[in-house]
């Protein structure tokens, strides 16, 4: 299978480091739909990466989509997300924390690129209170007892692991690991597990 996203995009990024803590090969295409997006239309209506292109020719989008496939792929015994009940739906929550934190800290990334006199601050002042309440959420849940810790890797680590170095990145004045340090020490316990150095953008 074929893996179409850079890692730049955290959406593709979880979906590599999930296809890394399961063992399933894959190949990687580099597709940046921002840079490339006529390229991103053509593989995926809506233009957005992640995009897996499975041996028999079958598209999946959206980084859910795809992981709710690995998931049936490996079985229930080795699946990043419980089958039922509320383990599974805590697991889905906290997974959708962080999934709102890719969107909120990409677009105060893109509101704080405008040119000055077309910034509007009360927006980057709303995403960034929004991504400081999502990190906080998933601290709560990074603990040894948590849904959120090294072993065994699950949707909610691989996702948390994914938002926190993305927050870090594109925003350090946040200063996530103040605002998560039980998260901030998940993320350095996990941070030379292959599944994340590998898909380090
Ligand atoms: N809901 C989608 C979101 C994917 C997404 O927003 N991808 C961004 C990169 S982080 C993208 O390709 N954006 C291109 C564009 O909007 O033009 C998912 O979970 O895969």
């Amino acid at each position: 299978m074929k893996l179409i996203g850079t890692y730049f995009s955290p959406f593709s990024r979880r979906v590599a480091a999930a296809l890394i803590a399961l063992g399933i090969p894959y190949e990687h295409d580099d597709l940046n739909g921002y840079k490339d997006p006529e390229r991103a239309r053509q593989l995926n209506p809506v233009g957005k990466v992640p995009v897996l292109v499975l041996d028999s020719g079958e598209h999946l989008i959206d980084s859910a989509v795809i992981l709710d496939y690995l998931d049936e792929l490996v079985g229930t015994q080795r699946s990043l997300v419980p089958t039922a009940g509320e383990a599974r739906r805590a697991m889905l929550q906290l997974a959708a924390i962080s999934t709102t934190i890719y969107e909120q800290t990409t677009a105060r990334d893109f509101e704080a690129r405008r040119t000055q006199d077309c910034i509007q601050p009360n927006l980057i002042e709303r995403y960034r209170l929004q991504t400081i309440g999502g990190l906080q959420a998933l601290d709560a849940a990074s603990s040894l007892q948590g849904l959120i810790r090294k072993a065994p890797l699950n949707l909610a680590t691989i996702s948390a692991v994914v938002a926190f170095e993305y927050a870090q990145m594109l925003h350090p004045d946040l200063d996530a690991a103040a605002i998560a340090p039980s998260l901030a020490r998940v993320v350095l316990d996990l941070g030379n597990e292959p599944a994340f150095q590998q898909t380090r953008p």
